[in-house]
């Protein structure tokens, strides 16, 4: 088969892509792994910056977000005794979405056939090749037989695990990483959200988040050791635990129910350098990670996405060579940003084993100045809303 971008990965970054790519006329294959369902069964992000939300308004897949996603002015920072509201809307002119990735993902799912967006699943041992010259290709196996796909372009889109980024030189790669003490457990419910805005709090036990899906449906994470064994937690002893670190007053309004999922994810951040080599470009979380505090990760991956797709729309309308060559520096001048903003929540949210009294004044102290300093809440307030593209 031959195609003009052969894209690795139908997680949101490659779908994103796709319809974008399909939307200007370039022909364009999805690679993925898995089957729909399984891509479908991850429960990741929750919220939308604008960049993402209005991607989705021009290419026209925005009928569901609109209808069911929540538009949020502020969140909350809670020290163990009280709620710092961030009101991002009068701060910044601008809100955040509540919508899970799971239905963004399905949106960009359901919408491909329409589009002439071919998508393969279950595609084994997908392999690039000839990335630094003119003419890459990809291989895979699919229903035990071998398959090629020419391209002028790949680009992975298959998340921190996938093969793209293990294809660039170790002569040119660069790696930044720091990997954190503790993990995020996480369950989602179908019981009403116990506030109608998010909740990050700082507890002297650890760290809580309250978040949604929908008015009926509550995502909660706490952080735990690593060591901790998904086994070793019941339903009852999530919920006693989010009562204790999210304070009384959210305690006394949080419905518990039964989990409908629940696991632990790992902390991380980090980048990878260059986000190109020849004619391979990463997005998403194929080039980078970020702790999930603040929100990143998803709105990341849809600025690559834009990044990607403005240089190789140029690229194949106009033969703008200079748009390819420059994303990596253009995409990474984001991504550092946003890595910083979520390594600093994390830092500030977070108690970590080292930690000692002293510690524990600096973040109490931070979070006071936060409270009382509308400079050090627009600081957060414009990040949390996402930088410029
Ligand atoms: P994905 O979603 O990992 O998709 C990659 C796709 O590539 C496929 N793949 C392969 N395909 C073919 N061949 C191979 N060999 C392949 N290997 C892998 C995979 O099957 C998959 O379908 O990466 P993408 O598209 O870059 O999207 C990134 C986001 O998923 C990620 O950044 C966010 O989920 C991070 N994140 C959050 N981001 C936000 O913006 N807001 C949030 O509120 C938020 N909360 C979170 C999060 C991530 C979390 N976890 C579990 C890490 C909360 C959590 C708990
Ligand atoms: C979520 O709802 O899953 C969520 C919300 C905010 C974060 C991370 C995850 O910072």
């Amino acid at each position: 088969m031959k195609t003009q971008v052969a894209i690795i990965g139908a997680g949101p970054a490659g779908l994103l892509l796709g319809h974008v790519l399909r939307a200007e006329g370039i022909d364009c294959v999805v690679i993925e792994r898995q089957t729909p369902d399984y891509v479908l069964g991850r429960i990741r992000a929750g919220v939308l910056e604008q960049g993402i939300v209005g991607m989705m308004a021009r290419l026209g897949l925005d009928d569901r977000l609109k209808a069911e996603g929540l538009p949020h002015d502020g969140f909350n920072l809670a020290d163990g005794e009280r709620l710092i509201r961030i009101d991002v809307a009068a701060l910044t002119g601008q809100q955040v979405v509540v919508y899970g990735q799971t239905e963004i993902t399905r949106d960009l799912m359901d919408a491909a056939a329409a589009r002439d967006l071919e998508v393969i699943y279950g595609a084994d041992d997908v392999a690039l090749h000839d990335i630094e010259g003119d003419a890459p290709f990809v291989t895979y196996v699919a229903h035990g037989k071998p398959q090629r796909i020419d391209a002028r372009f790949i680009v992975g889109c298959d998340g921190f695990h996938g093969p793209s980024r293990q294809a660039i030189p170790a002569s040119v790669a660069r790696h930044f990483e720091r990997v954190y003490p503790f993990g995020w457990l996480g369950i989602l419910a179908e019981v009403p959200p116990c506030n109608h805005e998010l909740i990050y709090a700082n507890h002297e036990r650890g760290f809580a988040l309250a978040s949604m899906r929908s008015a009926t449906r509550s995502r909660y994470y706490i952080d735990v050791p690593l060591s901790e064994r998904i086994e070793d937690w019941s339903d009852d002893r999530v919920w006693d635990e989010l009562a204790i670190r999210l304070g009384p007053e959210a305690a006394a309004r949080m419905t518990r129910g039964p989990s409908i999922e629940k696991s632990i994810a790992p902390l991380r951040s980090y980048v990878f350098e260059p986000m190109r080599h020849g004619s391979l470009l990463l997005c998403g979380d194929a080039a980078h990670i970020v702790p999930p505090t603040g929100a990143k990760g998803l709105n990341l991956a849809a600025s690559d996405v834009h990044y990607a797709g403005e240089a190789l729309v140029r690229w194949f309308r106009a033969g703008d060579g200079d748009s390819v060559a420059d994303y990596s520096d253009k995409a990474l001048a984001r991504v550092w940003k946003s890595e910083r903003f979520s390594w600093s929540l994390t830092k500030l949210m977070h108690r970590f084993p080292d930690d000692g009294p002293f510690e524990r004044r600096m973040q109490l102290a931070e979070l006071d100045y936060i409270a009382s300093s509308v400079a050090a809440q627009t600081s957060i307030a414009e990040n949390y809303v996402g930088l410029p593209v």
